[in-house]
């Protein structure tokens, strides 16, 4: 089950360690080696992060441009330290806080995660960071509270396009509380042990693995405890293509192209694509979450 020290051999579980070749003597000729279950074999997949350079020169963050390479060129002036992150609704220890009082001595960890744009690529990402739950603990969630919202910063000197009506800023998610507070939902400080870049949402950023890309927020600057379903940015720009859910789902298609597989990103002619997983892999750990909802309309 869930461990809460994920690290790279947690996460990958022990068989795909083997060889491709050893997996399939071990588990008996033809029991993978058939054509006939890629499914399979991607749930037995490593998951083997992609590089440095990979994650940090392919993103998106549209307050610094809408095309892939922009953010890693346009967010270097973004100053990331002081940075204050304001914490209020229904909460007991509402506040303006320094990044280091808020974060204060809980222990960042390796995550490593799958990572499934809406856009129908995808990543993995070795994070480094902590459990939302536990920011959440500390600042000690009140009744009432069923939904944690967040917000970016808005910098408009350094941010060319917040000075665009591309979307309506500041870039705004939400969750359910319950999903906020679930193991796999982290804060990501980091990539590689080291500090995470701006391109990558620095100095703090949600990530949510089951979800499509766009839920895990990046350079957070408020989090709101509230009792409603908070404004989400694409969910609001565009609700019949971008629910509020936004759960990785492969049996529910964008309304203009194909959620059932995703282009690995890097490999340049050897760019292959894979079948999607439900809930990005992670159903077995989120799927309660949803019981008795129709994914298909609360997508
Ligand atoms: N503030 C903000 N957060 C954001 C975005 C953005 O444009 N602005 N893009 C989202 C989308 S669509 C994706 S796929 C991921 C990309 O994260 P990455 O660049 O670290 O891979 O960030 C998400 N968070
Ligand atoms: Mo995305």
């Amino acid at each position: 089950m869930f461990k809460p020290d994920l690290t790279r051999a947690d996460v990958t579980p022990e068989a795909v360690w083997m060889n491709r070749r050893q997996l399939i003597a071990a588990l008996g000729a033809g029991s993978v080696a058939g054509a006939s279950a890629p499914f399979a074999a991607r749930a037995q997949e490593a998951l083997e992060p992609h590089t440095w350079e990979q994650i940090t020169n392919y993103n998106n963050f549209y307050e610094f441009g809408t095309r892939k390479d922009d953010p890693a060129r346009n967010a270097q002036d973004m100053v990331t330290d002081p940075w204050t992150v304001t914490v209020d609704g229904l909460v007991d220890n509402p506040g303006a806080y320094s990044l280091a009082e808020l974060i204060g001595d809980i222990p960042t960890e390796e995550r490593i995660y799958r990572f499934r744009c809406v856009e129908a690529w995808s990543m993995v990402i070795p994070w480094n960071g902590f459990e939302l739950n536990k920011l959440l603990a500390k600042v000690g969630v009140q009744d009432g509270a069923r939904h944690v919202a967040f917000e970016t910063a808005v910098l408009p000197d350094v941010m060319e396009g917040v000075n665009t009506p591309i979307l309506d800023w500041p870039y705004r998610e939400g969750l359910r509380l319950d999903e906020a507070m679930h193991p796999l939902t982290i804060m990501a400080t980091g990539i590689y042990g080291r500090p995470i870049p701006n391109q990558n949402g620095a100095p703090m950023r949600l990530v949510v693995p089951w979800k499509y890309g766009f839920k895990s927020i990046k350079s957070i600057v408020r989090i709101s405890l509230v009792a409603e379903e908070p404004f989400a940015t694409w969910n609001q720009s565009q609700p019949n293509e971008y629910g509020y859910y936004a759960n990785v789902n492969p049996n529910v298609d964008h309304p203009r192209w194909s959620q059932a597989s995703e282009r690995v990103i890097g490999g340049g002619l050897f760019a292959r694509r894979q079948d999607t997983l439900m809930f990005n892999g992670y159903e077995d750990q989120v799927a309660s979450l949803y019981e008795g909802m129709d994914l298909t309309v609360q997508f």
